[in-house]
């Protein structure tokens, strides 16, 4: 029988970490035939409630679940760390400045990537969920130097399947059929979900829509603002679809794209498409044997351009005021 992986999930008793943990548990994070140890990391108001997401954990008799520990403490919940989440974060609350923001998440990204610096496994993979996702993603890794840098991403891979979503709604194809599409950016407002790449059942997208109004106008900020929409339906914040894309992003880095598709993801740039090296940005990327690879060669048209490099300003911006603030 295989050996363990064990899965660190920061922010577990939050409404994501209360979706992700069963599909975590059930094997749809690394496969079907992988035996998973969890390891729930809280603050400590969030102990109890994680205690009680652990007792049904217990209640469902998951076969590939081994064991499961709960603490409050970092270097223990990273030991030996295969994969970490990063879901647990500090929210933007009324009046606060995006410097506030970036300081409240630098005070939980920083030690937490100390604490996987010093105690996780030499194969750690790391995704951060919780927002700002690329600048804490950025936090974590500048934290933890021994770590090879394209360990820590950031998740944009919730954007990629709502903009999958959206343009299967608008050209009435199955989302099987698509491919190819890419999410550049951040995983903010300013996020570029582009179609000019993607096919659907073979053809190009963007030919088949051959509308460039519905794309900015409608595809564009439809798939950008989705997440404020969900709260104003639900009155909640996405929480099942995004522990989906948490489990998509991971499942696909460990066990490869299929051929002829890629997927979306935010990684440390090495200079491609103009993405300062470093930045922790969307690109579209394949994976294989646990490694990503940035695809190259894709012709950015003016239109993407733009949007590629509005996005990528931001994400400048948020890296100098992690930088002024010490956090980097
Ligand atoms: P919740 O507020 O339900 O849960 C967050 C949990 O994190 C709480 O239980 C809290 O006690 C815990 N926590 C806080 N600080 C911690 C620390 N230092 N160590 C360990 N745990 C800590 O939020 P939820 O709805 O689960 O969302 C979590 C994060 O995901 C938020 O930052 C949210 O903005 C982000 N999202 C990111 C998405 C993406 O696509 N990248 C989409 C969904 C979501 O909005």
């Amino acid at each position: 029988t295989r050996t363990p992986v064990n899965v660190t999930v920061t922010g577990a008793a939050g409404q994501i970490g209360y979706a992700l943990l069963f599909r975590i548990a059930s094997g749809h994070l690394l496969g079907p035939d992988v035996p998973v140890n969890l390891r729930l990391l809280e603050i400590p108001q969030g102990l109890k409630a994680a205690e009680g997401t652990a007792m049904e954990l217990d209640d469902c008799a998951f076969p590939l679940l081994r064991n499961i520990e709960i603490t409050d403490d970092a270097n223990v919940g990273f030991a030996g760390a295969n994969v970490a989440l990063l879901v647990g974060a500090r929210p933007r609350t009324k009046g606060m400045e995006r410097g506030d923001l970036l300081s409240a998440n630098g005070g939980i990204f920083k030690p937490q990537g100390k604490a996987i610096n010093d105690n996780a496994a030499d194969d750690i993979k790391v995704l951060v969920v919780g927002n700002p996702a690329n600048t804490n993603a950025l936090i974590a890794q500048a934290a933890a130097p021994d770590v090879p840098a394209e360990r820590f991403t950031a998740m944009t891979r919730l954007d990629h399947n709502r903009a999958i979503s959206q343009l299967a709604a608008k050209t009435g194809a199955a989302v099987s059929d698509i491919r190819k599409l890419t999410i550049w950016g951040n995983h903010s407002a300013t996020q570029y979900p582009d179609i000019f790449h993607a096919e659907i059942a073979g053809k190009n997208a963007a030919e088949l829509v051959n509308d460039e109004a519905w794309l900015a106008d409608t595809f564009i900020p439809t798939v950008a603002k989705r997440g404020a929409a969900i709260i104003e339906a639900r009155g909640a914040s996405s929480a099942a679809s995004a522990a989906n894309a948490a489990i998509d992003h991971v499942y696909t880095w460990v066990n490869g794209t299929a051929a002829g598709d890629w997927t979306s993801m935010g990684i440390p740039s090495d200079g491609s498409y103009g993405v300062p090296e470093g930045l922790i940005s969307s690109f579209p990327v394949t994976t294989k044997d646990g490694k990503y690879e940035i695809v190259q060669g894709l012709d950015i048209n003016e239109f993407s351009r733009a949007r590629i490099d509005a996005s990528v300003q931001e994400l400048t911006e948020e890296r100098d005021a992690v930088r002024e603030l010490g956090l980097i």
